[in-house]
């Protein structure tokens, strides 16, 4: 390749982060007398005018149901959702559209392999292999699968002082008898971003599947499935500027093609008798009933939003911010921080010695700080960590600089507020 020509897009584009802003109408409020900062980005982020706008032109001109009638407004309907679809596939580099399946979302997309897929694959003896920092949505399900086939869940450690994966002893956990291996992408607690093609080519050679949880990534930064080379990889519209109640569950055409149904009901089945039934193509085959139509038109708006912007772009934003959160934090007296020391995404976990998660949480809120505080459904993480519950700060395009100084006062304040109360 001719190096002269490599022009990255992170150096051809400016984004006006501030300009962002104004796509945003529920940033611009007060939340007890205070300008809204909203920093639980990871739970689920704020919706652009573009995709409000989205969701309220297809209910008051297209509203229809899909796939099933054949007056105009169906095939209006109908044209949308499947248009949509392929927005998905090119959104994560899918070879072909049918490798999208619409779900409710990240954890329904994983339910639906373990249930499916793990049914039929997953023998007595086989071992799960998962990350001691999953989520419970790619937890239960696997604990589930495992009760009803006596089946083993496995955990790859990782490393409490840095939050990375330990992946010198990879080889000892990834044996002969995983048959799949499922890991997040970037952790919702401690910002680890996974070397997710690293570890799908590490299962493949022991000839272990693998799924990737990408709830934390798909809208932060670019990703290309071929690259990854994942089987599985499921993800949340609404934590990526899009509607709730709306996901993706990515797989390989031909590991789709050999997976039972999930659900069954109307739209998934080719034919139906009193006895026994016959099923539809994939990916209609994982889709009974009727979809969230209004959702998967609202995704659509919101993949093109973010494009506009750049993943890349975003992803370096996201990162900029965390790390300077990270060190205008660890400035602070008895501020204890979790994860990455460098390389983060933007999710910044911390406790402080003197004041209780849900305390500084509840005390940031009335500053109009909007944080998260909990276990942010990691318990067994939380276990490993030694801690019950942390606040979180976590980040997306429109946040800046002057909120995280913002938050950094306020915490400041509030371990002033309470160190006069002992
Ligand atoms: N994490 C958080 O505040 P759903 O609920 O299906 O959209 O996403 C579930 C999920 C799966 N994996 C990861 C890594 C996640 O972070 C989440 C959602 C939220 O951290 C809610 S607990």
């Amino acid at each position: 390749m001719n190096e002269d020509v490599q022009i990255t897009p992170l150096q051809s584009k400016k984004v006006d982060w501030a300009a962002l802003r104004e796509d945003f109408p529920i940033l611009h409020q007060r939340v007890h007398g205070r300008p809204l900062i909203y920093f639980d980005n990871a739970a689920t982020t704020q919706k652009p005018k573009q995709v409000i706008d989205a969701l309220r032109h297809y209910y008051e001109t297209d509203n229809a149901n899909v796939h099933r009638g054949v007056h105009e407004l169906s095939n209006r309907a109908s044209a949308a959702y499947e248009a949509s679809r392929k927005r998905v596939a090119r959104f994560i580099n899918a070879k072909r559209a049918e490798e999208i399946v619409f779900t409710r979302g990240t954890t329904e997309a994983i339910n639906l392999i373990a249930q499916a897929w793990g049914n039929k694959y997953v023998k007595a003896g086989d071992k799960i292999l998962l990350t001691e920092m999953e989520h419970h949505s790619n937890i239960v399900p696997w604990q589930l699968l495992a009760q009803r086939v006596g089946a083993e869940l496995i955990y790859l450690p990782i490393n409490v002082e840095n939050g990375l994966l330990d992946l010198n002893h990879l080889d000892e956990w990834l044996t002969t008898d995983v048959k799949l291996f499922a890991m997040t992408h970037i952790s919702n607690t401690l910002g680890t971003v996974n070397p997710v093609m690293e570890l799908c080519a590490r299962a493949r050679r022991v000839g272990a599947l693998t799924l990737v949880d990408a709830a934390q990534s798909a809208g932060h930064c670019r990703i290309d499935v071929q690259e990854i080379g994942c089987d599985f990889l499921a993800f949340s519209g609404h934590k990526m500027c899009g509607p709730t109640g709306i996901g993706v569950l990515y797989g390989r055409f031909e590991k789709l093609e050999a997976t039972p149904p999930y659900e069954g009901g109307g739209d998934m089945i080719s034919s139906v008798d009193f006895q026994q039934s016959t099923w539809n193509k994939v990916p209609h085959k994982f889709e009974a009933g009727t979809p969230h139509i209004s959702g998967v038109i609202g995704l659509h708006a919101a993949m093109d939003y973010l494009d506009g912007i750049g993943r890349e772009q975003i992803a370096q934003h996201d990162h900029e911010l965390a790390a300077y959160a990270y060190e205008e934090l660890a400035r602070l007296k008895n501020v204890r921080l979790l994860g990455p020391h460098i390389g983060r995404a933007g999710v910044v976990s911390f406790l402080t010695a003197d004041v209780h998660a849900h305390d500084l949480v509840t005390v940031a809120d009335q500053c109009g700080v909007a944080l998260r505080g909990g276990h942010h459904c990691n318990q067994p993480l939380m276990k490993k960590l030694g801690v019950e519950a942390t606040a979180r700060a976590s980040f997306y395009l429109y946040n800046t600089q002057a909120e995280v100084d913002r938050l950094v006062e306020v915490l400041k304040e509030i371990q002033k507020f309470f160190a006069s109360r002992h």
